[in-house]
């Protein structure tokens, strides 16, 4: 063998040598020789809380829904009737002020609200001033109510939901959970409507187009245990939210009212401070007399917000202004349409704004 063989057989059985050690140092060692080649993956992953449970969540990027939409019947309805008295007219008399009244309460204001906005048009210097008047009153009386944001400090955060039948309570469950899901939030659904025989499936294909979970119970049971099922159930899987439906019931029914209390008083055996919102579903369709169910349920439970339901299928937006003045509690939300997306938050400049702005 020559001298260049021998060295040739030398370096390979050295590579050889080599490549076992660094081979038997890395079985032995895997983190640390990983570490030299890819940063660091500290612990393995351990999944986090599932955000959005179940279902598909609807894309977030959609622009939200404009109240003008939703107002253009009231809107046609006052402002198109105020236009036509108005126009041409050289100066302001008391047969012109009888005509604005006649269309407050055409607009369903109610004849407390409807003299109050009065009065702001009499404050008005000419008939073009009128309008704006009438808008600088109502934004009056929707300020005065307090403010409507309530704050999620607790988890889960309980929503009890409550109104007529028919008045939009499950349509509304399930555009809040979409929009709840859509932020990031867990939530559970308690079908806490056992009365009525479809209502469960109902809530249920709602509860799945909002990305959200489902308890119920067994048709015709107790709600209330229903609703202390889906708490102890929020509670053990860390969800964020739990709203609970209840059946439609007429505010007269002082049974039924008192059962509305009864699901409130079990709630509070699992979470003291919960129900954090009561919030009450008026079908705006029905004017004046949503003033009278807003009122008998906050006898019975404490209704801490309102969602004012089907505002596009009206003319009566102007009850918001009654709701406003004689009840007292603030209105959070106003549907206005059959979709997921067709919720908006209410505020009053915008509100006041889009019921009063001029027709296209
Ligand atoms: N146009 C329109 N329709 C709505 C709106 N909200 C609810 N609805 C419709 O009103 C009807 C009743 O709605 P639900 O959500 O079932 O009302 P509910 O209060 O749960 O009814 P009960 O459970 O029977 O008491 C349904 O046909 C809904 O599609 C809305 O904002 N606009
Ligand atoms: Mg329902």
């Amino acid at each position: 063998m020559s001298l260049e063989t021998l060295h040739l057989v030398l370096f390979l059985w050295l590579g050889v040598c080599l490549t076992a050690l660094v081979a038997s140092f890395a079985l032995a060692f895997p983190r640390a020789v990983r570490a030299s080649h890819a940063p660091l993956s500290v612990e393995p992953r351990t999944p986090g809380p599932r955000r959005v449970p179940v279902g598909v969540v609807p894309a977030p990027t959609r622009p939200a829904p404009d109240i003008r939409v939703g107002l253009r019947k009231s809107r046609v309805a006052l402002v198109g009737r105020l236009e036509r008295l108005l126009r041409g007219r050289e100066q302001l008399d008391e047969e012109t002020f009888a005509e604005i009244e006649s269309i407050l309460f055409s607009a369903d204001l109610g004849v407390r609200t409807a003299d109050d906005l009065l009065a702001g048009a009499r404050e008005a210097a000419s008939p073009e001033e009128v309008r704006s008047a009438l808008e600088a009153r109502a934004l009056e009386l929707l300020r005065a109510l307090p403010p409507a944001e309530v704050e999620m400090v607790a988890r889960p955060h309980v929503i009890l939901v409550v109104g007529v039948n028919g008045s939009g309570k499950t349509t509304s469950i399930g555009k809040l959970a979409a929009r709840f899901a859509e932020n990031g939030k867990s939530v559970l659904i308690a079908a806490g409507d056992t009365f009525r025989a479809a209502a469960i499936e109902q809530l249920g294909v709602w509860a799945r187009r909002a990305g959200a979970e489902l308890v119920k119970g067994s048709p015709g049971g107790d709600p209330a245990a229903v609703a202390y099922d889906a708490l102890k159930a929020a509670r053990a899987r860390g969800s964020d939210v739990v709203i609970v439906d209840t059946a439609g019931r007429l505010q007269t029914d002082a049974g039924l009212m008192g059962e509305l209390a009864k699901i409130s008083r079990v709630v509070r055996k699992e979470i003291p401070e919960a129900p954090h919102e009561v919030l009450l579903t008026l079908d705006a369709n029905t004017g004046q007399n949503a003033i009278r169910q807003a009122e008998e349920f906050a006898r019975a439970v404490p209704v801490s917000g309102i969602i004012l339901c089907k505002l596009d299928g009206t003319a009566k937006g102007g009850v918001v202004l009654g709701i406003a003045q004689e009840v007292g509690v603030p209105v959070r939300y106003v549907g206005i349409g059959e979709g997921l997306e067709d919720l908006c938050d209410f505020e009053p400049e915008a509100f006041v704004k889009a019921l009063f702005s001029p027709l296209d």
